[in-house]
């Protein structure tokens, strides 16, 4: 009895030993330049190639791993357990991240190429002195309409979309706060309203909206409205860049009610275990010809003013995706509304999915 007690002591000590040492191990990664680290995106928001000519550059190797909400990215951040060293929240996102202390400050001396970008997306009220966050990319949100599917019609407002002659001709995108934003936008109120009547009320008109809607969809939004599987489409304005390139009978609309200004940005989040990898990283993606190519692929507006001058005019002159200031002055961006205002969004906009069972 006594040797096998000392056996599973033994047994024991050697494990907590080796996960002790497997731990110190990862620790050390994050500062002596481990070659390994995990970037957590949005879908379809970057050039692959681009993985692959850091991996090369850097010798690091690039886990990557995506997600398709703000509010899924947070949860799996805070629930802890992952060791994500990249990640691209949009602006409400970080100000609650912040808030959560899930970020690592910034280290503006390991990121050079910071000095490329529009001093316009910088220091931005959602992160002052870009402490935590370097700007990835940006846009709006509105609408994309097919004008042959339309017999020539052309869409300016979120109203047009209760018209009785779209029944089953409308494609969502699958976001709380942009489909909850229109509801609140088609009656004038603000995308960031915590009156709970109004959000209520901009509800029940989307409960109104659901004989036109066809499908709430992620990425596969473009393909949908590409194809002509939908004659209308609310996306942000990267993915109708990209498929308006595609076919020539869509356009892309900021309805005149208003909308939604966004800001997709870098931050390295708590989880972080290569803190000196994920510089280099963000480094990489502000380089002024990398940040070109990933406009490019994705189609989305880059931030990177040196980057503007490597993409082709026909891009850079589209006011639809690269408007004047002035011009979307009027635009929202997204508050963080807190915790509990966050929640009852996501709850208006599971139920309205819902009622579409
Ligand atoms: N397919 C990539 C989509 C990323 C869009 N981010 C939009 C931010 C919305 N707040």
């Amino acid at each position: 009895m006594r040797r096998l007690v000392q056996w599973f002591l033994a047994v024991f000590t050697a494990a907590m030993v080796l996960l002790y040492l497997s731990e110190r191990l990862n620790e050390m990664e994050g500062y002596a330049g481990g070659n390994t680290i995990t970037v957590y995106n949005w879908g379809d928001y970057i050039d692959p190639k681009l993985i692959q000519a850091f991996e090369k550059k850097t010798g690091i190797k690039v886990i990557y791993q995506t997600f398709d909400s703000n509010e899924a990215m947070m949860a799996k951040i805070a629930q802890g357990g992952t060791t994500f060293d990249v990640a691209v929240p949009s602006e409400y996102a970080i100000s609650k991240m912040k808030e959560e202390g899930l970020l690592v400050p910034l280290d503006h001396s390991k990121l050079p190429n910071l000095k490329y970008i529009d001093p316009r997306f910088l220091n931005l009220s959602f992160d002052p002195n870009n402490r935590y966050s370097v700007p990835y990319f940006w846009g709006t949100v509105g609408i994309v309409y097919n004008r042959k599917m339309l017999g020539g019609k052309s869409i300016t407002s979120w109203n047009d979309l209760w018209s009785r002659d779209l029944r089953n001709q409308i494609l969502l995108v699958d976001g709380a706060r942009e489909v909850i934003g229109m509801g609140l936008n088609s009656l004038h109120y603000s995308l960031n309203d915590t009156n709970k009547a109004h959000l209520q009320q901009a509800k029940k008109k989307l409960d109104a909206l659901m004989p036109n809607v066809k499908a709430i969809v992620g990425d596969e939004i473009k393909l949908l409205l590409a194809n002509e599987e939908a004659a209308i489409g609310v996306v942000w304005s990267g993915d109708a860049a990209e498929i308006i390139s595609e076919n020539d009978h869509l356009d892309y609309v900021v309805p005149k009610e208003g909308s939604n200004l966004w800001f997709d940005n870098m931050v390295i989040p708590k989880t972080a275990k290569n803190i000196k990898g994920a510089h280099e990283f963000i480094n990489f993606m502000l380089d002024p010809k990398n940040a070109a190519k990933n406009a490019e692929y994705v189609g989305y507006s880059t931030p990177n003013k040196k980057a503007l001058d490597y993409l082709p005019k026909e891009i850079t002159n589209d006011k639809r995706f690269y408007p004047d200031f002035d011009s979307i002055g009027h635009l929202e961006v997204y508050k963080n509304l807190g915790k509990r205002m966050l929640a009852y969004y996501n709850e208006l906009f599971l139920e309205f999915k819902m009622h579409r069972k």
